[in-house]
This record gives C-alpha cells, sequence and structure tokens, in this order.
C-alpha cells in the first residue's frame, strides 16, 4: 500500500523501522471503526479476542500469564548519564541500550504485519496536545490505542510535511516462521522486556510485552515520562492526576486534580457521585492531567487521553456506578473471567460470584476454585466518552482552571482525614513525601509504608529532584493563582482496625470543605501539620459518623508525626544534592512545629 503519509521525518523512521524489524508487511493505521472491526474479527477468527455475546461490541482477551502487568524493574529512563535519570529510575547508558535493543529488534517482526499509529494525545487543535506515533505488531494495541487515544488520518494530515511527533517502536518480541503457528498472546521472555525512554530524543522504544503500560505507549510512557521531562523543559506539568469538576448548589465551579499510588481510590474519585445534596461531579480524566499556565495566568488542567485503562476487580454498581455505566458496549476486557452467558465477570462485581465461568488462564473455574477468576489486574479500556458522568468541557481545548490539588495515600494512621498545606512551598512537601501502606496490589509485603511522591515514582521521566524543583518553581511563577494543595486519607481505621470514613460518594464531604476553604466560607484550625477542619466545618448531614470517629479521623498526634521524621529524612537523602532547600527547610519548619 502507498503511504498516505507527507511528513518527512515519520516516512524515514518508519522505513528505517522495517528495515530493522522486518515484518511481512506494513499498514497506516486510519482509525476509522471499520479498521477496529476489521481488526477485532481477524482476531476473534485466530483465537486470540472472545466477543461478548452480553456486550455490543466488546472482547475479552487473555494475556500470557508472565504477561500482566507493567515491569517496573526493566523500565529505564536513558539519559546521558545516570545522575540524570535521579535515584527512582532504571539507567542503561543510551548506547548500550539503543545496542541491546537494536539487537533484539532486528527482524522482530518476521511473519507479522507492522503497524503506525498516527495518534495525538490530547484533542486535536489543543495547544497543550502533542502528536505521537506508535509503530507496533500487535492488532491488540492497535485497538487499544483508537480507544485511549485520538488515532489516525486527522493526525497524518496534522503532522503536514514537517510537524513534530514523538517517535514510539514497540514489538512484542516474537517473530513467526514460516509456517509457525501463532499464540494467542505472543511477547519475549522478561529477560528481553525493555521499556525504555529517551528523554533527549524524545524517544520510546518498548520489547517484549504486550500488556498495559509496557505496550499503549501513548499512556505512561509518552504522556507521563516523556512528557514531564518534556513539560520541565518548556515550563508546564505532566502529572499522574485524575481531573474532576464540582459544581456547589449556588452554581460556582472548582476545579480540582490529584495523585494517588495505586489503590487507594483514584479511579472511583474521578468519577464521584457526591452525596450531599446540591453538589453536582463531573469527570474529566481519571490517570494523567497535562497543565499550562493561561493567559489569565491561572494553571489550566486537559486529559490527554480519550479512554479508561481501569483496574476491573473491585469495580462495582456499588463502589464506581459511573465506570459501570461505561462498560456497556465498545470494550476490551482483559484477563476477566467468561461466564456462560457470554459476558465477562471479577472479583467484587455486583450480586453473588457465577456458579461457573472460564478463569483469565482459560480454565474451567467455579466458586470453589482455590484462585481468583479474574486476575487482580484485569484490566477494561473503555471509551471515556461513554463515562455516565464524563463533563461535556473534557475535550476543551484550553483544558480547565485548576483551583485544587489533592494527594492522599493509604494510612491506617498517623494521617488525618484531610489537611491542606500553609503555602505553596508546604504543599509541594506534602506531595514529596506522599505515603501509602501497600496492599495485595502492590508489589512487597502487605502493610509496609511506601514513600511515593506526587504518586509519579515509577512515572517520572528525569531526576526526582529536580522534578520537586521543577514543581516549586511552577508555584512561583503562579504566585497567588497557585491552587491550594490538600492531603487526604481515606482509609484511617480505628484501634479495633474498621475503617472510619466510610468513603466513595461520602468523600465529597470532605471535597466541599476544600472549596469551601477556596471560597474563603471556613477557616479551619492550624495544626502542625497544616490545616485541619473544625469539626463543624465538615457536613455530615445525613451521615451518622460517631463522634469519637471523628474527633479520630481529625486528631493530629505529634508524637506519631515526630516519629515519622527520619524516614522522611532517608526519603530526602537520597536525592542528595538535587534536593532542594526549601523542601529541607520545609522539613525543619515541621519539626519545629511539633515542638
Ligand atoms: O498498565 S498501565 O501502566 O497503563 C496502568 C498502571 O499500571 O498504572
Ligand atoms: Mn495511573
Amino acid at each position: 500500500m502507498s503511504s498516505p503519509c507527507r511528513n518527512a521525518a515519520l516516512l524515514k523512521w518508519v522505513d528505517e523501522c522495517a528495515r530493522l524489524c522486518r515484518p511481512d508487511r506494513v499498514v497506516w493505521c486510519d482509525g476509522s471503526r471499520e479498521e477496529y472491526d476489521r481488526l477485532m474479527a481477524a482476531m476473534t477468527a485466530s483465537g486470540a479476542a472472545i466477543a461478548l455475546k452480553k456486550r455490543p461490541r466488546s472482547h475479552l482477551f487473555r494475556s500470557d500469564p508472565s504477561d500482566v502487568a507493567r515491569v517496573e524493574d526493566r523500565t529505564f529512563i536513558s539519559t546521558p548519564s545516570r545522575v540524570e535519570a535521579g535515584p527512582t529510575n532504571n539507567w542503561i547508558a543510551p548506547d548500550e541500550l539503543k545496542g541491546t535493543m537494536t539487537g533484539l529488534y532486528r527482524g522482530c517482526m518476521e511473519g507479522r504485519t507492522m503497524y503506525v499509529i498516527p495518534f495525538s494525545m490530547g484533542p486535536l487543535g489543543s495547544p497543550i496536545s502533542r502528536f505521537g506515533v506508535e509503530i507496533t505488531d500487535s492488532p491488540y494495541v492497535v485497538c487499544n490505542m483508537h480507544i485511549m487515544t485520538r488515532v489516525g488520518s486527522r493526525v497524518l494530515e496534522a503532522l503536514g510535511t514537517d510537524e513534530e511527533f514523538i517517535p514510539c517502536l514497540h514489538s512484542i518480541g516474537a517473530p513467526l516462521k514460516p509456517g509457525q503457528k501463532d499464540v494467542p498472546w505472543p511477547c519475549a521472555p522478561m529477560e528481553q522486556k525493555y521499556i525504555a525512554h529517551f528523554p533527549e530524543e524524545n524517544l520510546i522504544w518498548s520489547y517484549g510485552s504486550g500488556y498495559g503500560g509496557n505496550a499503549l505507549l501513548g499512556k505512561k510512557c509518552l504522556a507521563l515520562r516523556i512528557a514531564s521531562a518534556i513539560a520541565r523543559r518548556e515550563g508546564w506539568m505532566a502529572e499522574h492526576m485524575l481531573i474532576l469538576r464540582l459544581t456547589s448548589p449556588e452554581g460556582r465551579r472548582f476545579h480540582i486534580t490529584g495523585a494517588f499510588p495505586s489503590a487507594c481510590g483514584k479511579t472511583n474519585l474521578a468519577m464521584i457521585e457526591p452525596t450531599i445534596p446540591g453538589w453536582k461531579a463531573e469527570c474529566l480524566g481519571d490517570d494523567i492531567a497535562w497543565m499550562k499556565i493561561g493567559p489569565d495566568g491561572r494553571l489550566y488542567a486537559l486529559n490527554p487521553e480519550s479512554g479508561f485503562f481501569g483496574v476491573a476487580p473491585g469495580t462495582s454498581y456499588e463502589s464506581n456506578p459511573a465506570a459501570m455505566g461505561t462498560l456497556k458496549e465498545n470494550v476490551i476486557f482483559t484477563n476477566c473471567a467468561l461466564t456462560d452467558e457470554g459476558d465477562i465477570w471479577w472479583e467484587g462485581m455486583d450480586g453473588p460470584p457465577p456458579a461457573h465461568a472460564i478463569d483469565w488462564k482459560g480454565r474451567d473455574w467455579t466458586p470453589a476454585s482455590p484462585t481468583e477468576a479474574a486476575h487482580p489486574n484485569a484490566r477494561f479500556t473503555a471509551p471515556a466518552a461513554q463515562c455516565p458522568v464524563i463533563s461535556p468541557d473534557w475535550e476543551k481545548p484550553e483544558g480547565v482552571p485548576i483551583d485544587i490539588f489533592i494527594f492522599g495515600g493509604r494510612r491506617a494512621s498517623v494521617a488525618p482525614l484531610v489537611h491542606e498545606a500553609y503555602d505553596w512551598d508546604h504543599g509541594v512537601f506534602l506531595g514529596s513525601t506522599a505515603a501509602s501502606e501497600t496492599t495485595a496490589a502492590n508489589i512487597g509485603a502487605v502493610g509496609n509504608l511506601r514513600r511515593d511522591p506526587f504518586a509519579m515514582k515509577p512515572f517520572c521521566g528525569y531526576n526526582m529532584g529536580d522534578y520537586f524543583a521543577h514543581w516549586l518553581a511552577m508555584g512561583d511563577r503562579l504566585g497567588k493563582n497557585a491552587p491550594r494543595i490538600f492531603y487526604v486519607n481515606w482509609f484511617r481505621k480505628s484501634p479495633s482496625g474498621k475503617f472510619l470514613w466510610p468513603g466513595y460518594g461520602e468523600n465529597s464531604r470532605v471535597l466541599k470543605w476544600m472549596c469551601e476553604r477556596v471560597a474563603g466560607r471556613v477557616t479551619g484550625r492550624p495544626t502542625p501539620i497544616g490545616i485541619l477542619p473544625r469539626q463543624e466545618e465538615l457536613d455530615l448531614q445525613g451521615l451518622s459518623l460517631p463522634h469519637d470517629d471523628l474527633a479520630e479521623l481529625l486528631r493530629v498526634d505529634p508524637a506519631a508525626w515526630k516519629a515519622e521524621i527520619p524516614d522522611i529524612q532517608k526519603h530526602f537523602a537520597q536525592f542528595g544534592d538535587r534536593l532542594p532547600g526549601r523542601l529541607a527547610a520545609q522539613l525543619q519548619r515541621l519539626r519545629e512545629r511539633l515542638g
């Protein structure tokens, strides 16, 4: 097929990749519904996909059991020197990594089709958006990219003859010899997997995995790791944040972005249905926010993605009705269980489990089975536009002006339900020290405290110390227009181990307090760690919360906080002289306030 592309740099790169990877054919993706349906039909025929009888245009995929999640150990920030990648990233020198990966790429697409996917992160025509082009040998990736990004001819058109794009080369790393039968989920062994970023040249190379963020390169690779490095150079922000609009009964709008480590209810918060009368919430994004200072000096946020790649287990009408409402059609399910009726199922879905299902490994499953039916990291890929609470403004090219940043973590003790930073520097301190207890969803022992600064530990494309400095510099530029910064913990427990706060839609009560702080309607109460609500400032109408529980949720224990300081010190020490002095000063101020 002759190429529909007029962009000289793109044509050259595609040609180079084809010579290196030696696919049987090259296909330029047009992003059309026909293209998606054609690829899905072919994958269904080959046995890679299962069309779901119960959900129109929806399919189930089962991955190889060795390829079920992002591989952080195999993810690299390949800057010229190790210190530019910093202590929180894996590093291999660019020449060495390119040498190794070029060897792997040589002939890696033999027997397969090479797809060229021109895509836009952010709506076309937005000053915040960026173009990427992913080359992949996985038709599953093509279909997912259709949902997660804006793909196709419109982008190629916009790329013209010389527009810039971020090249993203992906291969599953499983060439087919002549006559060799394919498997449902081809991929390479773990030691051959590499998820590589070259921030100096805005280049992404991924090899060996077909799953999620390893393979859908617009998401974590481009929109966070590469974009964070670009944003630092250009003076904007690429953050691992949801975007939410809250409207008060008087009609005042508040825009909120929030960063949480995994297993802290970020997707639920992004799609919150407030329980307090008169307050309305709309979702603008569930995972990533790109933010630029607008002409009025305020910070504007835009979700660069166009779909949700969400964790399926635990999602239910009870925990997240809007997510369930998004999943009725046009969805790709990966590693969920299949019911006898031809629908999907996962642990934590509403109602009783099916009496029989096929599990994510393709085996018979019943509730008596010793293993889970769905993999804990089973996912849905669904168009954001289908979300029942998506904001009509979610694709507004200029984004929405942010009033509030929320950081958070899961802590059984110590951290109160909510506190507000005294000022921007203090807020950056809260983000930089954000901590969460590990759950079954994380690697490592359950219940360990892990620091995950700004929920960006696996996603920052440069030295995290420099990233903190960039946050401080953005605050200096924003001045009085800077969003207010809050820290929440929905997961505090009583001494007997029961959750004190009901969470989910009731979190709107805490959001309301934040909005009233912004509106200047409540004063809060100063404490050594920040500003907490006075008990009477939290709207608890209609909630039966025992008084002692409320007191515990809003209790600050100076001794427990003092005991945290050595751990914060140790955390900061890893950044050496890249740690901004202003954060060391914040730690000192905290120490003084604790007395
Ligand atoms: O697989 S993704 O990186 O897209 C999702 C996640 O692990 O956070
Ligand atoms: Mn995420």
